[in-house]
């Protein structure tokens, strides 16, 4: 059945963090960005080698035609401008992310995983984690899009932690950083399999987001998520960003420079914030004990006029 949007979607965008238009790619673009993101496949192997997780971007090296209708679907344009109509003031362009557009493919050799992650903050040492975190709420930052081309189950989420800073439990299970992840480059192909399994199965509250082909995903990155690979499942899967003027300022601005540090072979310190938290957390019985103070001294500066007032004394 053709997508038909629902206040479901918004409801899921804001309090998950992501949502799912189910059906939106009609059948004749869906062979038209088939044949295309099937051709980018070998050259992100030729690229990348053998297991590469992506080709982005894709511009260089496809056919953009069918990606630029996919963006220009009217009933894809509706259900954006309506997810983010509180905001009027925000710029919903998925064209503007053209030219970073890219496509997921599956591993040509053998399974792996990524660590678990919210996109800048665990992925990229060096990255100003102060703003990162001011801007965590800002609908106009971090919305990602995974467009399926075949069935998908490969990336899994924690719904609701783009609201949040990380529990308890998530503090107890990443305690550090950088955030580690099973090396499984000397595993069987089976073994490589299921030791990803466990290690994605042991983030609470993990759920895996399961897409048909034709499925369009909108979700922010500041979900904790994973993306976890077998080369037995076919995948494509378009991999875009919602870039508002304000998005791409943090790209130019903060993500790029990093980026072409590290890439210069700069390798800097990741950042903890659960080292704030964790220094948050022992002051907070001081703290209290000052807030009480401060309670007791203003309750006090309120009765005793009053005490001596009617004691006749003031
Ligand atoms: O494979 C995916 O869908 C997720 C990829 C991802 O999270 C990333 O590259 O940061
Ligand atoms: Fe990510």
């Amino acid at each position: 059945m053709a997508f038909v949007f629902s206040d479901q979607h918004i409801g899921e965008y804001h309090t998950r963090g992501y949502t799912v238009f189910r059906d939106l790619i009609p059948p004749r673009l869906l062979a038209d960005l088939r044949r295309e993101a099937d051709r980018g496949r070998p050259i992100a192997r030729r690229l990348a080698g053998g297991n590469a997780q992506r080709l982005q971007p894709i511009a260089p090296h496809l056919d953009m035609r069918p990606f630029d209708e996919l963006d220009r679907l009217p009933v894809l344009q509706q259900a954006l401008a309506a997810i983010f109509e509180h905001d009027p003031g925000m710029v919903v362009d998925l064209s503007a992310a053209r030219e970073h557009l890219g496509i997921l493919y599956e591993p040509g050799d053998s399974p792996y995983c990524m660590g678990w992650h919210r996109d800048y903050r665990d992925l990229w040492p060096g990255i100003d984690l102060a703003k990162w975190q001011r801007l965590l709420l800002s609908p106009r930052m971090f919305n990602q899009t995974n467009v399926a081309l075949y069935d998908d189950g490969c990336l899994w989420a924690v719904p609701g932690s783009h609201l949040r800073g990380d529990t308890p439990g998530e503090i107890r299970r990443f305690p550090d950083r950088p955030i580690p992840y099973p090396d499984v480059s000397r595993l069987t192909p089976e073994a490589a399999e299921l030791t990803c399994r466990d290690y994605v199965r042991s983030m609470p509250g993990a759920e895996q987001v399961r897409l048909n082909a034709g499925d369009f995903m909108l979700y922010r990155n500041t979900l904790w998520h994973i993306g976890s690979y077998v080369p037995y499942v076919k995948r494509a899967t378009i991999h875009g960003a919602l870039l508002t003027p304000e998005y791409q300022d943090f790209f130019a601005h903060d993500f790029k420079p990093v980026l072409d540090a590290w890439v210069a072979g700069d390798r800097r310190p990741f950042e903890n914030l659960n080292a704030h938290t964790a220094a948050y957390r022992a002051a907070l019985p001081r703290i209290v004990a000052a807030r009480g103070w401060r309670r007791m001294h203003q309750a006090a500066g309120w009765l005793l006029p009053r005490v001596k007032r009617r004691l006749g004394l003031g």
